[in-house]
């Protein structure tokens, strides 16, 4: 069709479940994404993402995880991909620690199973981690893994099966809300497009793109490094080893992963919210040497097999906003229109229930949903 009931721009993680629940629900729906299906350029690479339910961010977190885990479950049975691995997760800091209060708060306020554990019962359970004597941890049976570029292209291609039209290599170039016939415009470097609803998910492009939201989105460069551990994959293991976030006294927080890709592929790890503000179309993908030696040097003392060998590292994006809640609203300035936006490095866990909540918001103006923490008139910044 030449108009569509929604465009959505942006197929990363957001969109494109925005684009599978939107055509399982029969609507006409355009797609449109600058680069490939599940490419790399964007903050939904990578392999793996943490899925954890008792967050520490804050407790409102707590019923949109409960049901993430729901479709992730379906998105796995519907798609026949491994797009979800459960292997439990540990929060690792002092007691007083944001890694532990939060976790603590958010598990008992929800009634969710977790488990206390003391610097020795870490280094017992999970001997890769050499923890601190007045470290605690909580434990998560029901946390793990999400994978991204599985979980992209399971809802595209979902979607695609129920009639969404998908285009790739695409740019938008400008876009309104209201313009001739009442409808919504989009403008691309191939051509415009109308609809009636507009969604944006645009990830890092967010502050060229929505530049009337009046929430400052700031893009950070990441990097995720993959280490083959001294003595082998053994210890750490899917079966065997949880994902993790381990906060220091002084804030810093790295979180890691399981070796997830047989013998040879390594371990994940990264600093969690340690970027440096960049641009997303100029972006350093280099992995610098001191890089590499700054995260051996840190892990050393934490996890001491893991930096064994440097495989591999990659760089992505966080598209930050100020007090790292996400965006995911109206537009408070357009009426057609729908934004999912600034999700902070944290989003990925909740993309199955982000794009059920778009499909809500696009076509029925609301949801059941519990999201007034992410308004975008609470930060007018
Ligand atoms: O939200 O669990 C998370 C996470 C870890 C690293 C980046 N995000």
């Amino acid at each position: 069709p030449s108009s569509y009931d929604v465009i959505i721009v942006g197929l990363g993680g957001m969109g494109s479940a925005a684009a599978y629940h939107l055509a399982a629900r029969g609507h006409r729906v355009l797609g449109l994404e600058r680069f490939g299906q599940a490419h790399d350029l964007g903050s939904s690479h990578g392999g793996s993402r943490i899925y954890r339910q008792a967050y520490f961010e804050d407790s409102a977190y707590v019923p949109l995880l409960l049901r993430a885990h729901e479709l992730w479950q379906k998105l796995a049975t519907d798609s026949g991909r491994e797009v979800f691995t459960e292997t439990g997760g540990l929060m690792i800091g002092r007691e007083d620690s944001l890694a532990v209060a939060g976790t603590l708060d958010s598990a008992r306020k929800w009634g969710l199973d977790h488990e206390i554990l003391d610097a020795a019962d870490i280094r017992r359970r999970f001997p890769t981690f050499t923890p601190a004597a007045e470290d605690i941890a909580v434990h998560e049976r029901r946390a793990g893994v999400a994978r991204p570029e599985a979980t992209v292209s399971a809802h595209l291609d979902l979607a695609r099966g129920r009639g969404a039209e998908l285009r790739f290599g695409e740019r938008v170039l400008g876009w309104e809300d209201d313009g001739p016939g009442r409808k919504a415009w989009v403008v691309t470097d191939r051509g415009v497009h109308t609809a009636e609803q507009l969604i944006f998910a645009p990830g890092a492009w967010a502050p060229s793109l929505l530049s009337d939201l009046g929430v400052t989105v700031t893009v950070e460069r990441q990097v995720m490094y993959w280490f083959q551990p001294e003595g082998g994959t053994g210890p750490f293991t899917a079966d065997r080893h949880p994902v993790y976030i381990w906060e220091d006294p002084d804030g810093t927080q790295i979180y890691g992963f399981p070796s997830l890709d047989g013998p040879e592929g390594g371990a994940k790890v990264a600093f969690f919210r340690k970027g440096l503000p960049s641009d997303p179309d100029t972006l350093d993908r280099r992995i610098h040497p001191e890089e590499i030696e700054a995260m051996t040097e840190y892990l050393r003392p934490r996890v001491p097999a893991l930096p064994g060998r440097f495989l591999k590292g990659a760089a992505c994006m966080y598209a930050s906003t100020p007090d790292e809640h996400f965006v995911l609203s109206r537009h408070p300035e357009h009426t057609r229109t729908t934004v999912a936006c600034g999700f902070s490095g944290h989003g990925f866990k909740f993309v199955p229930v982000i794009g059920e909540i778009l499909a809500d918001l696009a076509t029925e103006g609301s949801t059941d949903h519990p999201i007034a923490l992410f308004d975008p008139r609470r930060v007018r910044v």
